[in-house]
């Protein structure tokens, strides 16, 4: 996915309004927009097409899917046929339902992220010692596409080792959960950054900040 700036905006706010403002205050410097539960609840799936139409973004719909393959397969239509370019899927649930998104993907001309290993700090209980076995999946699959956290420089590079150099990774954490740009970008294509842009009080300052920094 050709992801403008190696940037990509977290849209977790509950209003199409809101969300009109941020996409807008940053579209010279974004143009990949990840939609995930807070708007999609709020304002329903269609937020998405909403969205993509008024600013040409493409969307990753970030519904961490996860669950038997027949369910995994509904959502995935649903998200594909509401105008997402890619679905994020949960790897724990095991290579059957991920498999049952890869199948709608192929079949709606989409992509699948797989995530590996999550940013916050409880995802070392239970997460953390499967998500090598869940990059090894992903490989296994030929899934191309995965996401790994920026929290945790050292996991990252981790599994950028397992999913190898042509797998394309983005990475969220970076800003509000502490993660760094510059190292991120280090070992993932893309870093998503949600609440430092869109709670700034100048989004398109802070976001053209975030891509100066990268250029330097
Ligand atoms: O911390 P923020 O505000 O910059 O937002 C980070 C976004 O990335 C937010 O939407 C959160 O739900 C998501 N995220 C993580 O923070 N950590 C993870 O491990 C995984 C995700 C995520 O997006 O999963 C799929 C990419």
């Amino acid at each position: 996915m050709e992801v403008k700036n190696r940037i990509i905006l977290a849209l977790d706010v509950k209003t199409m309004e809101r969300a009109f403002e941020v996409a807008d205050a940053v579209s010279d410097y974004i143009n990949t927009i990840k939609v995930g539960y807070p708007l999609a609840l709020a304002e329903g799936l269609e937020s998405i097409s909403m969205i993509k139409e008024e600013f040409s973004s493409k969307i990753i719909a970030d519904f961490k899917v996860a669950d038997i393959p027949e369910t995994n397969r509904k959502i995935a239509d649903l998200t594909f046929e509401a105008g997402a370019d890619a679905i994020i899927v949960h790897g724990f649930v095991g290579a059957d339902s991920v498999t049952a998104c890869m199948e709608s993907a192929d079949e709606h001309d989409k992509e699948v992220f797989l995530l590996t290993e999550m940013s916050h700090p409880g995802a070392s209980a239970f997460l953390q010692p499967a998500a090598e076995h869940i990059a090894e999946m992903g490989v296994e699959l030929g899934i191309k596409n995965y996401v790994a956290p920026a929290t945790k420089i050292n996991r990252l590079e981790t599994i950028r080792n397992i999913v190898g150099k042509n797998a394309f990774i983005i990475s969220p954490g970076v800003g509000a959960q502490g993660g760094e740009t510059s190292s991120t970008l280090d070992f993932a294509d893309a870093a998503i950054v949600g609440r430092s842009i869109y709670l700034s009080h100048d989004p398109k300052n802070t976001a053209k900040g975030i891509v100066d920094g990268i250029k330097l």
